[in-house]
């Protein structure tokens, strides 16, 4: 049996289990991660996927924190991998533990690629997110240019050829998918040869996000909000504190604004978060389709 407490954080789910997972050997978030992939990945996949979710819910594994003064460590997840860091998700762990009694006026909590906070603000969350930053500007894949940046996950950003509303899906997944195919044909990477797994379509202040396997974002993003913004400021577009505001798809907003780092911005983004569920998930011996 395993507990999981559900919400959407504008929009885009977040399922945080709070109990029941096997115990991760690691003194690191990274060495528990891999610990997680290494022998407990089919769990992965039964907490997020079909019958007990579906392909746009990310999980988010909460362990004890490994830095002196932190909240809780956490392992965030998907249908298809693991995440370095995610935004909407560090929101919706926010309101878990609030929930659950365990968030003060601050939540720190260690993740793989570094530790991150969040605090409420108003009927608001913000988090402040690791240090992000622009990599390549103006890369050309296939006919297309954009840019390269890292926000906790690494993204590909550019001008979508689709105006960004719902009844256009089909026509924003498959400018996407191209996308992302390009850039792993074409050997386009991140720094150190990491792949690029999420893809970012802007227009007209609005964002669509396509996430490593085949779900998009519901939300605006957090992770592609710290890259965007790491962009503009590399472009001197975006100034230290000033609001960026970034809507997604389904009309979620993120509002975001930066510090300046010597190896980057340090993001600061706000949204909200809503609490669905309390659950028990089960696994029954026999079942074909656990
Ligand atoms: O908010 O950072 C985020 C995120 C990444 C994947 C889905 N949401």
């Amino acid at each position: 049996m395993i507990r999981v407490i559900d919400s959407h954080t504008e929009g885009e789910p977040t399922r945080v289990v709070v109990e029941g997972f096997p115990e991760l050997a690691g003194r690191t978030m990274a060495e528990r991660r891999d610990a997680f992939r290494l022998h407990h990945d089919e769990l992965r996949r039964k907490i997020v996927l079909e019958p007990r979710g579906y392909d746009a819910v990310v999980g988010a594994l909460l362990t004890p924190p490994v830095n002196e003064g932190s909240t809780a460590g956490v392992i965030f997840f998907n249908d298809v991998g693991y995440l370095g860091m995610c935004g909407h998700g560090t929101i919706g762990v926010f309101r878990t533990l609030e929930h659950l009694g365990r968030a003060g006026d601050e939540v720190v909590l260690d993740t793989p690629v570094g530790t991150v906070r969040a605090n409420k603000k108003g009927g608001e969350v913000e988090i402040e997110n690791v240090v992000s930053r622009a990599f390549q500007l103006d890369v050309q894949v296939g006919d297309r240019i954009g840019d390269i940046a890292y926000g906790g996950n690494w993204f590909f950003l550019t001008e979508s050829r689709t105006a960004i509303e719902y009844k256009n899906l089909n026509g924003l997944m498959s400018e996407a998918l191209t996308l992302r195919a390009l850039l792993r044909k074409e050997g386009i990477t991140g720094e150190n040869g990491a792949e690029i797994d999420h893809v970012e379509l802007f227009r007209d202040g609005k964002v669509f996000v396509l996430c490593p396997g085949s779900a998009w974002d519901r939300s605006p993003c957090g992770t592609g909000t710290s890259a965007k913004m790491a962009t503009l400021a590399a472009r001197g577009k975006l100034a230290p504190h000033e609001t960026w505001t970034q809507e997604s798809i389904v009309g979620g907003r993120f509002y975001g604004h930066y510090e300046a780092t010597d190896k980057g911005v340090r993001p600061f983004i706000r949204g909200r978060a809503f609490l669905t569920a309390e659950s028990q998930l089960l696994f029954e011996a026999g079942d074909f389709l656990p």
